[in-house]
Parts: structure tokens; sequence; C-alpha cells
């Protein structure tokens, strides 16, 4: 799975690390006060990154992210006017961000119970050590949003869910109290927010860190990219609402699930996924616009 084609070139920065859909570089001059983050054009689905990218993706997530940003009130991590600046190639699709020191907890907060949360429920009757009610089926609402914290596992390895207990021993009891308690708040801001657009806001995942130029020991930043579909689900509300819908149709994901099911169709799973068509790819941009349009209200 090792890809060889390096990413870009951009002048002034370094580039150190690769996500499956963001690249992450820093200053070429050395200085470590800044990174550069940049949203790529490629979509992932089934654990695989696909081919082509997606033209016009990352400047949509880029610009949901920032749009999110904008409404949380809680510090950020997007570089003041003293940073140095987006290169320009990539203007449209990349932020310049203060370099933290991050927190190594994935902030998981579940509206719904779906995906690996829903798979520990029926496993145990619990996610992350919270009890839940028996008999909850896949996509049910919950009452009150839990906090699912995770384990960011070192590079290429999947994290693990832990208990807040767990979080506590990794960060401290003032840091984790922290991180649980902005992401409940962030995450109920933001679904009832999305939930005025039509839109389920089911669950996300935020990472935090803190200064090590100002503030205190639990004085959070909020990094990452937030409230993006790769770091989030939506559902369509009306789809979602929909009881004469099928399960699969009111789950399914907002942006990529013509994706999913183009690679349903076409695709065993075993080997390299196929190339997408092109009207899957534009289907897939679509949607992603749709979903910018929705929240936002912009085109
Ligand atoms: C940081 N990542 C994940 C992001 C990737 C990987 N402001 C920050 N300070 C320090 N570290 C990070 C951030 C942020 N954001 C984020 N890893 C480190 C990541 C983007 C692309 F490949």
């Amino acid at each position: 799975m090792t890809d060889l084609s390096s990413p870009q070139q951009l002048a002034g920065w370094k580039h150190v690390y690769s996500g499956k859909v963001r690249d992450l570089y820093v200053p070429a001059d050395g200085s470590d006060a800044h990174l550069l983050v940049v949203a790529s054009n490629r979509v992932s689905a089934f654990d695989h990154v696909l081919e082509p990218p997606i033209p016009g993706k990352g400047a949509l997530l880029t610009a949901l992210s920032n749009w999110w940003f904008e409404r949380i009130d809680l510090p950020n991590h997007l570089a003041g006017e003293d940073a140095p600046g987006v290169p320009e190639e990539v203007a449209d699709r990349a932020v310049v961000t203060r370099r933290l020191e991050m927190h190594p907890i994935e902030c998981v907060v579940r509206g719904a119970l779906t995906g690996s949360g829903f798979a520990e429920y029926q496993r145990t009757g619990a996610v992350c050590g919270i009890e839940l009610p028996a008999g909850l089926e896949d996509g049910d609402l919950l009452e009150t949003p839990i906090y699912t914290p995770a384990y960011k596992a070192p590079l290429g390895e999947h994290d693990e869910n832990i208990t807040y207990e767990q979080s506590v021993e990794l960060v401290g009891a003032d840091v984790a109290a922290a991180l649980r308690e902005a992401s409940l708040r962030i995450f109920t801001a933001a679904r009832d927010l999305a939930a005025e657009r039509g839109v389920v806001l089911a669950d996300t995942k935020f990472e935090f860190g803190r200064d090590p130029r100002s503030g205190g020991p639990a004085d959070l930043v909020l990094a990452d990219e937030v409230l993006t579909s790769d770091s989030s689900r939506y559902w369509d509300a009306a789809a979602y609402f929909d009881e004469q819908n099928s399960r699969a149709d009111r789950l399914a994901s907002f942006d990529k699930q013509i994706v999913r099911n183009w690679l349903s169709a076409n695709w065993d799973r075993t080997g390299e996924p196929p190339v997408l068509p092109d009207e899957i790819v534009a289907q897939t941009y679509d949607r992603y616009a749709e979903l910018y349009e929705r929240l936002t209200a912009r085109s």
C-alpha cells in the first residue's frame, strides 16, 4: 500500500508526512513555529485511496473547515498575519497553522450509534466504557451525545478506543476533562446548526493541542480539520427520517456514498480498487459541493 509518488513540492516548505487525504509540511528554513496542512483531492473508501482524485474536493473541505473554525468559540490553530503565507499553488486548499504539542487522543463524539461504535456496543453493550440501553439499532440517535476517545496509534496503525479513565492516565485529569468538555460542547452546537440545514451530524472527531508559546498546560487549541466529511459522518436528514427508506439509504454518507455504491457493485474488495469513471467523479464532487452549500448557505 506504499505510495511511491511524492507529494507536491512547495517552495519554502518541506514535506514531512502524508495521511490518506492530507499532506503536512514544515518550513524549509527549519523554524518550528508553523505547519502547512494541505487538503489533497484524494478520496478514500473501504480503507483505500482511490484514483483518480476529485478535483475541487480539497478546496471544498478546506473552506468547510475554515467556516466551522469561525463559528467555534475556542482558540484554533490557524496562524495569524505574522506567519508565512500559503503557497499560491495550494492557496484554496491549505492552511498555515501554529505548531502545537498535540494531545495523543482522538476526541470522538457520537450523536448516533454506528460504525465502530455500534460494533463495540453489539459485542459489549457499551462504547468506551459508557453503558448504553439495550436494543439500540445501527444508526439510532443517542439521547445525549457521548464522548468516546481513542488513543492515537503510531503512523499507519488503527486508533484504539479507550475509556475516559484511560484518557486521564494518558494526559492527566485536567486535560482529559477539558478535552471531553470542549468536544461535547462543540459537537452539540455543530449538530444543532447542521440540523437546521437538513443535515444530521452523526459523529465527529476533534484533535486538540497546546501552544508551547502561550497559555497554561490545560489550555486547549483546536487543531486539525474540523467537521469536514473526512472527519465526520453526515447524513441527509430527509433520507434519515424517512422510515420508508432502507437502513442503507437512511445512513448513506452524504458525500461518499456514490463512490461506495459504485465500488460495491464493481469490485470484490480484493486487490486494488478499480479506477473511478468520470461520471462518478463528477457526481461525487457535486455531493461535496451540496454539503458545503447546505451547511454554509454559500455557493
Ligand atoms: C498535526 N497532524 C495530522 C494533518 C497529515 C497529518 N497544529 C498542529 N500542530 C502540530 N501538529 C499537528 C497540527 C495540526 N493540524 C496534525 N499531525 C500533526 C495530520 C494533516 C496532514 F498528513
